[in-house]
């Protein structure tokens, strides 16, 4: 890729933050250690076959005791900022049913104190995937509607213990893809799933992602309204909310599929930003979904308008949007990038493929459907800018996940591709920047490899290898990139092979 070659960091503003992101489950490990609480991850790993090659994150980096090393590696890289979230059963290890763990808070007062001592700035993540199994088992997690005062209480523990510090929030952590692999394709904990995907034990309806994101977009409002009205003008931080967003393209070059890709994008992003705009659900799911679609009451409404001081924006690739109104959409089985199900309301009557013609939309990585689409940055940006009137916007996430494959064990080693997927990444953030959109920063996924929720240790996308039998971080040349980037020095020679990573074949 070409694309990036000449990015450097003073064609970002100033202030512009840069980071690395980690979540608490995929980092933390230390499960059972000093009062924290079992989550729905912790069950759901246990259970054979539900998570890739039996793994789990029961040790994952043993972040928990190795946190200052991990400031240390920040503060080498010269990041402005650390994305992290807190763990919801370390801090209230039995949800609004029990007591605040003095321990939890600690640690979380020990990397934020560190990283403040270091001079990065905290941007917190409150709810990241795990909460407390106590809250599955007593009322079905994000089914019901009164984890929203659960999710309140778990908010205003961190504004209360955090907030003299914390300058950056975001609530939730992608209410779309928990909602899509949770309740439709049964991947992520409960897992529950709908036709046509897998065959549950649990859940089999469209309704039941619907109803999740309602109360998780509730749990939201709520919460900043809290920080609004007791927190926010004395502590002086902001709080926003982190979406999901894949860019799509058409499939077709015509009025059909370019509507397939309008709905694709309104049944993903906007279903979970327009109600912290607008106060509603996008008009394009209203229109389909007739009456299973929970609505906001007029108070709710008033919560949920204008909930937001910023977006946060999770973007990593781009599909097309293929159109199952006219056309169906049966995925043909040796397809692996067909999301089946498109021909569903709940999708839109839109699927998402990665390829056209058999010719895949963009390079494949470690993920599947995570092509490199550098300008579906730019793409992205724009639509969210269009339709929320250019409010900030942070991208929370972008990153590279290595191919797993055995003959390209080089690039495993030598992760150059992840350098040249930031460069043209970035370049085509700074032209919508240029074109007038209101970034405020950017943070790499991630700091280092981690536990990757059911696709377990598998899918790499870190700045530093871990090895797991020694917790040790070790460097890629990504990481060697970053820091030259963040010194402005891109012109830095970046094409040194670091091969020290012993352990891997
Ligand atoms: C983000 O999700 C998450 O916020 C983060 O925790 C995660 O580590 C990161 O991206 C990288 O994935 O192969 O069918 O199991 C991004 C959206 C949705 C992408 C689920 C991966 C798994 C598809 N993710 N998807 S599958």
């Amino acid at each position: 890729v070409v694309e990036g070659e000449n990015i450097t960091r003073s064609q970002f503003p100033d202030g512009f933050l840069f980071g690395a992101a980690t979540s608490a489950y995929q980092i933390e490990g230390a499960y059972l250690e000093d009062g924290r609480g079992l989550s729905n991850w912790d069950v759901f790993c246990s259970t054979n076959g539900n998570i890739a090659d039996g793994g789990n994150g029961y040790i994952a980096d043993d972040a928990y005791h190795h946190y200052l090393e991990d400031i240390e590696i920040l503060h080498s890289l010269g990041v402005d900022a650390y994305r992290f979230s807190i763990s919801w059963t370390r801090t209230l290890p039995k949800g609004r049913f029990g007591e605040v763990n003095p321990s939890g808070i600690l640690f979380y007062n020990n990397i934020i104190d560190n990283l403040l001592l270091r001079g990065i700035k905290p941007f917190v993540t409150i709810h990241h995937f795990d909460y407390p199994q106590e809250l599955e088992a007593i009322y079905g997690g994000w089914l019901s509607p009164l984890m929203q005062e659960d999710f309140v209480y778990f908010a205003e523990t961190c504004f209360k213990n955090f907030g003299d510090r914390v300058k950056y929030w975001t609530t939730i952590n992608e209410p779309n893809t928990f909602s899509e692999m949770a309740y439709e394709r049964g991947v992520y904990p409960p897992g529950h799933c709908s036709p046509p995907f897998g065959n549950c034990s649990a859940g089999n309806s469209d309704i039941e992602p619907l109803i999740a994101v309602h109360n998780m977009m509730l749990a939201h409002g709520k919460a900043v309204k809290v920080y609004r009205e007791r927190f926010q003008a004395k502590q002086g931080g902001i709080i926003g909310i982190t979406a999901n967003a894949y860019m799509y393209e058409p499939l077709t070059d015509d009025e059909i599929g370019k509507a397939a890709a309008e709905r694709l994008l309104a049944f993903t992003v906007a279903w979970v930003l327009d109600p912290v705009v607008f106060g509603e659900y996008p008009p394009e799911m209203q229109r389909i979904h007739g009456k299973e679609l929970p609505k906001f009451t007029s108070e709710e409404k008033m919560v949920m308008k204008d909930s937001v001081d910023f977006i946060g924006i999770n973007h990593y690739a781009t599909l097309y949007a293929k159109d199952c109104i006219y056309s169906t959409c049966k995925c043909d089985p040796l397809d692996s990038t067909c999301v089946p199900g498109g021909d569903r309301p709940i999708r839109g009557f839109a699927s998402s493929v990665g390829d056209r013609n058999g010719i895949p939309i963009g390079e494949p990585t470690g993920m599947a459907r995570f092509f490199v689409v550098p300008r579906g940055m730019e793409g992205m940006v724009d639509y969210v800018k269009n339709r929320y009137h250019n409010k900030p916007m942070f991208i929370t996430e972008n990153g590279y996940s290595s191919p797993n494959n055995p003959i390209k064990i080089n690039e495993i080693k030598d992760d150059h591709k992840r350098v040249e997927y930031h460069k043209a990444y970035l370049s085509y953030l700074s032209r919508a920047m240029n074109n007038g959109a209101d970034v405020r920063g950017y943070f790499i996924w991630s700091l280092m490899d981690n536990f990757e929720w059911n696709l377990g240790y598998k899918v790499k996308f870190g700045l530093y290898y871990v090895d797991h039998r020694t917790s040790h971080r070790i460097p890629q040349l990504s990481s060697v990139w970053y820091k030259d980037f963040l010194s402005n020095n891109a012109n830095a020679k970046t094409g040194v092979l670091f091969n020290n990573r012993d352990g891997i074949n």
